[in-house]
């Protein structure tokens, strides 16, 4: 049997980062993350290129733009929805996954979610870099990793 994997290497990856400011004080910790986890794996800094948008709901957009431009091998999108800011936490939450999953099969690179949903301010902290490790991390190594398996198809 073939197998087709994707390896954790990031040397020469061109990623673009979407960053929503809104519950930036979250969100500035899962960019951190996510530029540590490329640089660890092999990146360089100066291949990461960061677009803010206002809010989680407008990162689609701006996601399926930056995956248009063949500037970049993969987009990361960061943001935090947090129940309880808003009574279009639902609206805001589907609306964002929905369309960064428009954004990558309609590009056809790779668009990873590291949009946290959480119920209360402290469990979008936990998943922030505390007890429940860094979302930012995670959607970088899926990305990294992904860019790689979509090479080797
Ligand atoms: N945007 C977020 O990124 N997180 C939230 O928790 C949030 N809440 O709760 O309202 C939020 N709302 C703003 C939204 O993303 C848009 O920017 C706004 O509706 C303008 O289109």
């Amino acid at each position: 049997m073939k197998r087709i994997e994707g390896n954790l290497t990031a040397a020469g990856q061109k990623i673009g980062i979407v960053a929503s400011r809104f519950n930036d004080f979250i969100v500035d910790r899962l960019i951190s993350g996510a530029e540590d986890c490329f640089v660890r794996h092999g990146g360089n800094s100066d291949d990461l290129t960061l677009t803010y948008v206002p809010g989680a709901f407008e990162i689609p957009l701006v996601a399926l733009k930056m995956a248009e431009s063949g500037k970049y091998d993969a987009v990361v999108c960061l943001g935090a929805v947090i129940r309880g800011a808003t009574p279009h936490f639902d609206m805001v939450a589907n609306e964002s996954a929905k369309g960064i999953a428009t954004a990558s099969l309609r590009s056809g690179v790779p668009v990873t979610n590291g949009i946290l949903t959480t119920d209360s301010i402290e469990q979008a902290i936990e998943r922030a870099g505390t007890k429940a490790g860094n979302k930012g991390a995670d959607a970088m190594l899926s990305a990294i990793e992904m860019i790689n398996v979509v090479k080797g198809l």
